[in-house]
C-alpha cells in the first residue's frame, strides 16, 4: 500500500474479490459505488451489507471528508466516509490491500497534496493531462496545479482575446542543450499548442470525478512574453515581443494601466467560469522592474497612488488581482514573490525560494503551501551524478530527500504550523520535452512524497518504503527513474 495507511490492524484470514459478488451501498455512496463497481466489474445495489458484498456507506462519522474507514474480512469489506473522498480513497486502498485482511483507519496529514506541472515550456497533450490525473489520484494526491501561461506560450483559448492562442501559443524554434552552456543554438522547429475551453472543462470534470482539484495558474505581472507577443498594448513598451524561443527571466511584463487590469480581469472571469477551484495562482514570480523603472506612464501610476517604488507597485497590482478574485468568491495564491512590497490580504503563498516565505507569511497568519526548491523540485536530477541522467536544468533532489521532507519548519509554533495546508511536486517542463520524460521525473519521487503529505511521520519509514515501492511501481505502469537507489 503506498501511501501507507496510518493505522492498520491486521486480521486472520484471507478475503478473494472474485467472492465479493455484489457492491452494497447506503444511497448517499451510490456515485461512489458506481464508479468502484464499474472499475471491478461487479454490480451495484441501494442496500445493507450482505455476506460477500463490498459496503459503501457514507455517513457523518469522521470530521475530515478525506478519512475513511476500511474493513477487510474474509467475508465481506466494509467502507465508510463522511465524504465521497473518503470512499473513492478506500477503494484505492481495497485494490492495493492484496488478500490480507484488516481494519484499516485512514485520514490524510494534510489537505493540499499535488503536482504542478508545467504545460507552457513543453506542450503536453491533452491525453497525458487525464493519465496525470490519474496517477495522481492513485497516490491519494488531490491537487493539479496547471502553469498555463509563461514566456514560451500561452496555452489556454480565451474567447475575447483569440490572439492569445493565434500567436500566444507558438513559437518559432527551442533552444537546443542547456540556458547556461556556451552552444546557443535553437532547434528550428516551430513548437506550441493550447487546451479548449472544451477541453479544459471536461478535464475539470473528469478530475474532480477523481477527487483532484485543478488549479490553474495565470503568470502576471511577469512571465508575460507570449501574452504581450499577442496584445502588446497591455505592455509597457507598446511593442511585441517574440514568443520567448529559449528560458530564463524576460523582461517583457504586463503594465500597470487600467486598460491592463481590464484585460487581465476579463482573461480570469473566463478561467473562473471554466475552473470551479476555490484557489486561483496567479503567479507573480521572476518580475524584473526595469521596464516599470523606465516608463512614464508606469512611474506616474506609481507616484499617484503614493507608492514607494517598484516592489509597491507589485503589491498594487497583486492586490487589485487578489480584490477582484475575492468578490468573486475565490482566494489568490501566488509564489513568494507576492510577499514583496507588502502581502496582500488573504493571500496564500507558495513558498518556492526556501521555506522563509513561506514561514514569514504563516506567521502573519497566511496560508502556505511549501514548495521548496531544494526538496520538491522534480526538474532536478535525481542522483549525484549527473552525467549518468538526461539533461535537466541542475540540482539534485534524490528520492530519499523527497522522502525525507518535513512541509511543516520546525521555527513555526503548532498555531502557525496549522497554515502549512500540505506541498506538492513542481515540474518545471524547459528539460522535459514529452509526457515519457515527465513521467521519469515525476516516478518514482512523487510515490515518495504522497506519503509524506498522507502518511505521519510516525507511521512512515524509508526502507520499509523502499520495499512497497518496486511492486507498486510494476503495478502502476508508468515510465520511471530506475537508478533510486544510487
Ligand atoms: C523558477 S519556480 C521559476 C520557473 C522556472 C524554474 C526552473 C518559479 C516560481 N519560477 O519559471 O521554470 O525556476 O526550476
Amino acid at each position: 500500500m503506498l501511501p501507507i495507511p496510518n493505522s492498520i490492524q491486521p486480521l486472520e484470514g484471507e478475503f478473494r474479490l472474485e467472492k465479493m459478488t455484489f457492491i452494497t451501498c447506503n444511497q448517499d455512496a451510490l456515485f461512489e459505488a458506481e464508479k468502484l463497481g464499474k472499475q471491478l466489474g461487479i454490480p451495484v445495489q441501494v442496500s445493507p451489507a450482505v455476506t460477500n458484498s463490498i459496503h459503501l456507506e457514507l455517513h457523518s462519522a469522521f470530521e475530515n471528508q478525506e478519512a475513511y474507514r476500511l474493513e477487510i474480512h474474509s467475508d465481506g469489506v466494509r467502507i465508510f466516509a463522511s465524504g465521497a473522498a473518503g470512499l473513492f480513497y478506500a477503494g484505492i486502498t481495497l485494490l492495493q490491500a492484496g488478500s490480507s485482511c484488516a481494519i484499516i483507519e485512514d485520514a490524510p496529514r494534510f489537505a493540499w497534496r499535488g503536482s504542478h506541472l508545467d504545460v507552457v515550456r513543453h506542450f503536453m497533450p491533452l491525453e497525458f493531462l487525464y493519465r496525470f490525473v490519474d496517477l495522481l489520484a492513485l497516490h491519494k494526491l488531490n491537487t493539479l496545479h496547471l502553469h498555463l501561461t509563461d514566456d514560451q506560450g500561452w496555452r489556454l483559448e480565451i474567447k475575447q482575446y483569440p490572439r492569445l492562442t493565434e500567436i500566444g501559443a507558438w513559437r518559432q524554434q527551442t533552444r537546443v542543450g542547456h540556458e547556461l552552456s556556451e552552444n546557443k543554438t535553437f532547434d528550428g522547429q516551430p513548437h506550441g499548442g493550447f487546451y479548449t475551453q472544451t477541453q479544459m472543462r471536461e478535464l475539470v470534470a473528469y478530475a474532480l470525478e477523481r477527487h483532484v482539484r485543478i488549479v490553474p495558474e495565470i503568470e502576471m505581472p511577469g512571465h508575460a512574453t507570449a501574452a504581450l507577443a499577442a496584445y502588446p498594448e497591455f505592455g509597457n513598451t507598446k511593442k511585441a515581443p517574440e514568443v520567448a524561443p529559449n528560458w530564463g527571466v524576460f523582461e517583457s511584463i504586463f503594465s500597470p494601466e487600467e486598460t491592463t487590469f481590464a484585460f487581465l480581469e476579463d482573461v480570469l472571469t473566463e478561467v473562473l467560469e471554466i475552473f470551479p477551484s476555490p484557489y486561483i495562482h496567479i503567479g507573480g514570480d521572476e518580475c524584473p522592474k526595469k521596464e516599470w523603472q523606465e516608463s512614464a506612464v508606469a512611474q506616474s501610476i506609481l507616484k499617484q497612488n503614493h507608492l514607494e517604488d517598484e516592489e509597491e507597485l507589485q503589491s498594487y497590482v497583486v492586490g487589485r488581482i487578489n480584490t477582484f478574485l475575492k468578490s468573486k468568491g475565490r482566494k489568490m495564491i501566488g509564489w513568494d514573490e507576492i510577499l514583496e512590497g507588502g502581502l496582500v490580504d488573504g493571500a496564500t503563498v507558495m513558498s518556492w525560494r526556501g521555506e522563509e516565505g513561506g514561514i514569514i507569511a504563516a506567521k502573519a497568519g497566511h496560508d502556505v503551501v511549501m514548495t521548496p526548491g531544494t526538496h520538491v523540485y522534480f526538474d532536478h536530477y535525481q542522483t549525484e551524478n549527473p552525467d549518468l541522467e538526461p539533461l535537466a536544468i541542475g540540482g539534485c533532489t534524490t528520492l530519499e530527500k523527497v522522502y525525507s521532507y518535513e512541509p511543516i519548519p520546525a521555527e513555526l509554533t503548532e498555531l502557525e504550523g496549522q497554515h502549512v495546508l500540505g506541498s506538492q511536486a513542481q515540474l518545471w517542463t524547459e528539460y522535459m520535452p514529452n509526457p515519457a520524460h515527465v513521467e521519469r521525473m515525476a516516478f518514482p519521487r512523487l510515490c515518495a512524497l504522497s506519503e509524506v503529505l498522507w502518511t505521519k511521520p510516525e507511521s512512515r519509514d524509508y526502507m520499509d518504503f523502499l520495499k512497497r515501492l518496486e511492486p507498486h511501481l510494476e503495478k502502476l505502469n508508468v515510465n520511471h527513474f530506475k537508478n533510486f537507489k544510487s
